[in-house]
């Protein structure tokens, strides 16, 4: 078979592993945990035993090496089990990827490796309250002392995944005047002085982890904290949502088809009009149908995590493209397995409805899909 349309062995061996990491460790506990707003940090550590804690993180410092791909390859696998714990993966690698990516040796080193055991978790504060899609208006503040050694954040994030029980906040704040050249990226330990957070919000999905408000009233970051330069933090947030988006896509593609996967086997089993369901056209051709929207949408991703890992210029429409086209199959494909298993499927102990509701929001963070849109227009339209 051509290589140009399968993961390579090596991907999709890596692939296999998380996938029985899925089996045993998540989808047993989904339910429960999605019930009992549990956040299940010691299976998180567990996960990172096997690499998953840096999965592109350079190898000095703890990090896997591994490329965008199978970052995916991986992401989807887990969220088989559970959408809401692969996404809170996604995040944590994200940020541990930004600071692998832009910090100082002497930072990588300070963090990382406790980061890659997932000893450390990190948490992404881009979002305020006032600042939402339009992210470059963001107002959280970061003077500079007189004599530069350190600077002074204040300002709130809003829906901050892991906040609370993070120990890394990458924080995006302003360091001068309007606009995305004036903003800055900065490592804020979560033991830091005048940090705090908001209670745990109460959310519709994502349950597996905590989604908090980040307060910073005079936090006291030093100036070796800052990632790259002042004035690169917008570029480094994006730079970092690039990657988190093809993440967030593969964690859906993850979701929908343990959906699909439970839907045919329903459909196996119960009995209608003196058959069993899978025997009638109309729901084999529903799962035809999902089948096929799955396989499209994950081409589609591979194609941008490739272009991500190779450089190619086309590689942030791309994502964006991936992002939007896999968490929408993603969630009408679970929404459509859901209608398949009838009652049944709004009844929390077949796990169904809480694919539903964790890969919802899909289609709303790390960029809502009509941002994708905005994204991928200004790629294709002239002018
Ligand atoms: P708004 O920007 O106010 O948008 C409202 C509506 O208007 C949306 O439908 C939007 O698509 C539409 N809209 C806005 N501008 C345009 C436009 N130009 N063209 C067309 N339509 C437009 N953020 C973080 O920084 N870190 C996190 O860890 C994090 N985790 C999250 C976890 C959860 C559970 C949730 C719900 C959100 C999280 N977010 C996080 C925030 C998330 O990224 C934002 O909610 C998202 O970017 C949208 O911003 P907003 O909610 O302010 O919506
Ligand atoms: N990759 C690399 N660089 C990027 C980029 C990307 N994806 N997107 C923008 N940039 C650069 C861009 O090239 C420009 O740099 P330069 O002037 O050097 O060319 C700079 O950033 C400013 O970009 P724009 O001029 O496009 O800025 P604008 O304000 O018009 O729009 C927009 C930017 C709307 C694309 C951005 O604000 C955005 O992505 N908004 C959505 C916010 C978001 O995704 N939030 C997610 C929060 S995290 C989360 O939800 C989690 C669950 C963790």
């Amino acid at each position: 078979m051509s290589q140009l349309f399968q993961l390579p062995q090596d991907i999709a061996d890596i692939a296999g592993v998380s996938k029985e990491f899925a089996d045993e460790f998540l989808a047993p506990n989904a339910v429960a945990w999605d019930r009992d707003k549990h956040f299940p940090v010691d299976v998180l550590r567990k996960a990172a035993e096997l690499g998953m804690g840096g999965m592109y993180v350079s190898e000095d410092v703890g990090g896997s090496g591994l490329s965008r791909l199978a970052a995916a390859a991986i992401i989807e696998s887990l969220a088989t089990g559970d959408p809401s714990i692969a996404s809170y993966l996604s995040i944590h690698n994200m940020t541990a990827w930004m600071l692998d990516a832009f910090g100082s040796d002497e930072l990588r080193q300070r963090y990382l490796p406790q980061m890659c055991a997932m000893e450390y978790l990190g948490s992404y504060c881009l979002t305020e309250p006032g600042a939402g899609s339009d992210a470059a208006a963001l107002t959280t503040k970061a003077v500079r002392s007189d004599d530069g050694s350190h600077y002074l954040l204040s300002g709130v994030k809003q829906f901050i995944s892991g906040a609370g029980a993070s120990r890394v906040y990458i924080v995006m704040a302003r360091t001068g005047g309007p606009g995305p050249k004036n903003i800055s990226a900065f490592v804020v330990d979560g033991e830091s002085e005048g940090l705090s957070f908001g209670p745990n919000e109460i959310k519709m999905g994502w349950n597996a982890q905590p989604t908090r408000q980040v307060i910073l009233d005079r936090v006291r970051v030093p100036a070796s904290n800052l990632l790259g330069n002042e004035g690169d933090g917008f570029t480094i947030a994006m730079k970092g949502l690039n990657g988190g988006r093809l993440n967030i896509a593969a964690s859906s593609l993850g979701g929908a088809q343990a959906a699909l996967d439970k839907a045919i086997g329903y459909l196996g089993e119960r009995q209608a009009f003196g058959a069993p369901l899978k025997s009638l056209q109309a729901l084999q051709f529903d799962i035809a149908e999902m089948a096929t929207s799955l396989e499209a949408a994950r081409l589609l991703l591979w194609r941008a995590a490739d272009a991500l890992d190779n450089g190619d210029p086309r590689a942030v429409p791309l994502c964006a493209m991936a992002k939007k086209l896999c968490t929408d199959t993603g969630f009408e494909v679970a929404n459509r397995a859901l209608q398949l298993h009838g009652g049944y499927g709004y009844l929390a102990e077949y796990g169904i409805e809480k694919i539903v509701r964790d890969l919802r929001v899909h289609q709303i963070l790390e960029g809502t899909n009509e941002i994708m849109n905005l994204i991928i227009s200004r790629s294709v339209l002239p002018g």
